[in-house]
């Protein structure tokens, strides 16, 4: 099969956010769009001669033609093999896991992860290096560099097929595989199958929502299939190019489905969600929500109930707007803890050092050093798998670890769609108050500091600045305010608010009444409401 040269002319729209490109279905359809980003990705990597790739993707629009753009442009850039998940799929998580078994040089993964799909929806595309984790900055950084100067793009065309199979394109193989088997073997691996299948016989009911979004197969073959929980534990497990409609982000608002039958009566003692491509999650018990940072919190508090992690956790890390419960629980287990930038790519070298087993961030993401990268099946099955050992409900596990370490009430709340220009604007107001916020009071609260977050990576020593605002006041509460880099259109402001309270007879209490004198301090500091027009935000989570 021979390769063509394609003569291309740069977008200058190509620098990876948070995670990945992430743009509307119809920018990536421009021609060359999609060929400029892969050569530029391939230009940046320094694969050898007969390197081997990963490729998959969450399912929605657009995925199976941008595999087959791939696949040929793979053959043509001097891949030996392709691995496949079949139809296209792969789970994120999955998808990392697989680059590390399989030692691949790297993997692309085709998603926008929590956006909406379809037509009209985003789609998105990222790079993950040898280990598995998501390319860090300075990989992304020269992808973008290379997508501004790109004149030309290799490519091999491939035959029209119904479905892509095992293959040969020129020189290069194309093998497909299984997207679940090794992902729920590794599940397997790490959990208490045997335990969670005598819990599941004992009546207690869970209720999984895969939003018609990736982890549908997944969830279906380890809950369903392994586990034996009852068949319709899982819901919405189809995976379809526009996840039926919906917005595939598993928070309060947009996984209406679960919160209605949660909070419903009758409601299973247990549900969850998880978005487009599987590494996000979101926990519930009955009528009871777990804010993700609560989660990871948990989780690390009784790491050694569960097989995968009874030697002990190394350290843990959150993204710096993640609430500090962890850090109180690993000050008592005597571990390090790391207050990384959002982005799941911060933590991998603290996991290949092997100074963290845990990690995670308020943005419904936890995971292990087991892969390197969030992991919304992998959350789940903790959960289960403490609950099973401990017997007691979501809610009361949750009031015992308050009891132990004190609560961090804590909530984010979401403007989206906001035009970029007023909230830049909103930023800049806070940035340029900080002179005369330090040391002055709001109430009961008086600001300890304020700063632009930044931070020093302890491995390879490289500095990441501007990671979001934060006033932090002398009890330990915080503001924090930051622009999401993850959005395909305006921009999304978010803004996090935390405070601490040590006193059990408190922590009943509704996190947004809790924090509702900050959330006005926020207002009030920020000239949000003014300067945008918006009375409330989009989203609370
Ligand atoms: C991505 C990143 C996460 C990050 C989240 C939100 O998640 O992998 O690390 O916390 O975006 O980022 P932002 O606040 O910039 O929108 P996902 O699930 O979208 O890949």
């Amino acid at each position: 099969m021979s390769v063509r040269i394609v003569e291309t002319t740069p977008f200058q729209d190509q620098r990876p956010g948070t995670s990945g490109l992430r743009k509307k279905v119809a920018v990536f359809r421009q021609s060359h769009y999609l060929e400029n980003f892969v050569q530029s990705i391939f230009d940046s990597i320094d694969a050898p001669a007969g390197s081997v790739l990963v490729l998959g993707g969450d399912g929605r629009y657009y995925n199976v033609e941008a595999i087959r753009t791939i696949l040929g442009m793979a053959a043509a850039n001097g891949f030996s093999k392709v691995i496949v998940g079949r139809g296209g799929i792969l789970s994120t998580p999955a998808a990392s896991n697989l680059i590390r078994q399989r030692r691949a040089h790297g993997g692309i993964i085709l998603s926008a992860s929590h956006n909406p799909g379809g037509e009209e929806g985003d789609f998105g595309i990222k790079y993950n290096a040898g280990n598995g984790g998501p390319a860090p900055e300075k990989m992304t950084e020269a992808m973008y560099e290379k997508s501004l100067t790109i004149s030309k793009y290799r490519i091999c065309d491939i035959p029209q097929m119904d479905e892509i199979g095992d293959m040969l394109i020129g020189e290069m193989a194309v093998e497909v595989i299984d997207p679940v088997s090794d992902y729920a073997d590794l599940m397997e691996s790490l959990f208490d199958f045997e335990l969670l299948r005598d819990f599941l016989k004992t009546g207690f009911r869970i209720c999984f929502d895969a939003m018609h979004a990736v982890t549908g197969p997944y969830a279906r073959e380890i809950f369903e299939n392994r586990l034996g929980a009852r068949p319709g534990s899982v819901v919405n497990s189809i995976p379809l190019p526009d996840f039926g409609g919906g917005h595939p982000d598993p928070n309060l608002t947009y996984a209406e489905d679960l919160v209605k039958t949660m909070y419903g009566e009758d409601a299973p003692d247990f549900g969850a969600a998880s978005d487009g491509d599987g590494d996000r999650n979101m926990i519930l018990g009955r009528h009871f929500f777990v804010t993700p940072s609560d989660s990871l919190a948990v989780l690390a508090a009784n790491a050694k109930l569960v097989p995968g992690y009874r030697q002990g956790l190394s350290g843990v890390a959150r993204s710096m707007p993640t609430s500090g419960a962890v850090d109180r629980v690993a000050e008592a287990l005597g571990i390090p803890f790391y207050e990384t930038p959002t982005g799941w790519k911060f933590f991998g070298n603290l996991m290949d050092a092997g100074r963290v087993t845990l990690c995670g961030e308020e943005s419904f993401g936890t995971g292990s050093n087991h892969v390197r990268e969030k992991d919304g099946l992998w959350a789940v099955l903790f959960w289960l798998n403490l609950l099973a050992v401990r017997k007691i409900s979501v809610e009361e596990m949750l009031l015992d670890h308050w009891k132990t370490f004190g609560r961090n009430f804590y909530s984010r709340h979401d403007y989206e769609d906001v035009p970029a220009q007023a909230a830049k604007e909103v930023i800049e107001t806070v940035r340029s108050r900080f002179a005369d916020l330090t040391g002055s009071s709001f109430g009961q609260y008086r600001v300890l500091f304020c700063d632009d977050f930044s931070y020093s990576d302890p491995i390879d020593g490289s500095l990441s600045r501007g990671q979001g605002l934060r006033i932090v006041f002398a009890d330990g509460s915080r503001i924090v305010y930051r622009l999401s880099g993850t959005g395909t259109s305006g921009a999304t402001l978010r803004l996090y608010l935390e405070s601490f309270e040590p006193d059990a007879s408190m922590h009943h209490l509704d996190a947004q009444a809790a924090l509702q004198d900050l959330v006005a301090i926020a207002n009030e500091i920020s000239k949000l409401r003014e300067i945008t027009g918006r009375e409330k935000p989009t989203v609370i989570t």
